[in-house]
């Protein structure tokens, strides 16, 4: 680890360990590394006597609602004030849940993300690009305040981890990833139910909803580019709401050839989820997902369109790139 990171996680575990109450929020949309994440440094907070809330803007996924203490997660704001507040990789306010001012919650704000470009403001911020998940690094900073790591939150971190290394699949798996997870698993991590869970825990409806669209990808530039489009109705039909679509991206985008991928997803106010993955690093998506507002890695990014006539457009420019 570099130095100046050494020293803001240092300073980052003071200020926790100061702290009699901390409230930890992730990012829209949470997924599995910021579930993982915040639950295991609210364990290990709870572990030293400290007063943890965890707060969510959408609902969790019901396959990850596995996790100790998921069930405490709370979905509005309580009416307090807390010493610390923590963001988990919120990269800029875009991606913190609306009605959120920082400086209402807590008297000092903590921001920890992985993401390139994190533009938050905070009194103490610790961001690794390499790191590929912030479970890794939420790791690095319970071992550092000296927490004792017990087999659930070992677990929540190993969930982190795949969720966002696809199963220690993406070029984001490095050396760290393999000897945190060879760890975890020592700390007793329920590894098998943690991969079952975030990956072959799927709702029936969710897997026929892929089939529909499997039969409708777009397939452009000879194959070099693949999207597809799902409308609100569809989901509907289907019986899925936005909190079920979570790997949908990572479902649909596994054809051989195909180097750009896109999934819009339509949402009930009429705007569009974008979620863009590359597996070219010579084909990096994150400028596109930038040029709307959005942003994420170089080969996993998102944003929103305003509305359903820029889908066009930013197929046109994929295109043109290819
Ligand atoms: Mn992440």
């Amino acid at each position: 680890m570099e130095k100046k990171d050494l020293e803001s996680l240092k300073r980052i575990g003071d200020v926790l360990k100061k702290s009699k109450s901390v409230i930890l929020i992730p990012h829209v949309n949470i997924d599995g590394d910021d579930l993982g994440s915040m639950t295991a440094l609210s364990l290990g907070l709870n572990s030293l006597g400290i007063k943890t809330v965890c707060m969510s803007h959408d609902l969790i996924p019901d396959n990850l609602k596995f996790l100790r203490n998921v069930d405490k997660f709370v979905f509005s704001l309580p009416d307090e004030v807390f010493d610390t507040l923590v963001f988990m990789e919120c990269t800029n306010l875009k991606r913190v849940p609306e009605n959120i001012v920082p400086q209402n919650i807590a008297k000092t704000v903590i921001n920890i993300d992985h993401h390139v470009g994190n533009t938050l403001v905070a009194d103490e911020s610790f961001i690794d690009i390499s790191a590929s998940a912030v479970g890794e690094m939420v790791f690095d900073l319970l071992n550092l305040m000296e927490i004792k790591i017990d087999s659930e939150m070992a677990t929540a971190l190993y969930l982190s981890i795949i969720s966002d290394t696809g199963g220690f699949r993406y070029s984001n798996t490095t050396e760290k990833t393999f000897d945190i997870a060879r760890q975890l698993l020592m700390l007793g991590a329920d590894t098998s139910l943690a991969s079952k869970k975030a990956f072959l825990s799927n709702k029936l409806e969710f897997v026929r909803l892929s089939g529909y669209l499997m039969t409708n990808l777009k397939s452009e530039c000879g194959g070099k580019f693949i999207w597809s489009h799902l409308t609100f109705e569809k989901m509907q039909e289907f019986g899925l709401s936005k909190k079920d679509l979570g790997r949908l991206p990572e479902t649909l985008n596994m054809i051989d050839g195909c180097i750009v991928f896109c999934l819009f997803t339509e949402k009930e106010d009429g705007t569009i989820s974008v979620s863009l993955r590359s597996s070219s690093n010579d084909h990096p998506i994150r400028d596109y997902a930038l040029a709307y507002g959005g942003g994420g890695h170089m080969l996993a990014s998102g944003c929103t369109l305003d509305s359903k006539d820029l889908i066009v457009e930013l197929v046109e420019k994929i295109k043109r790139d290819l």
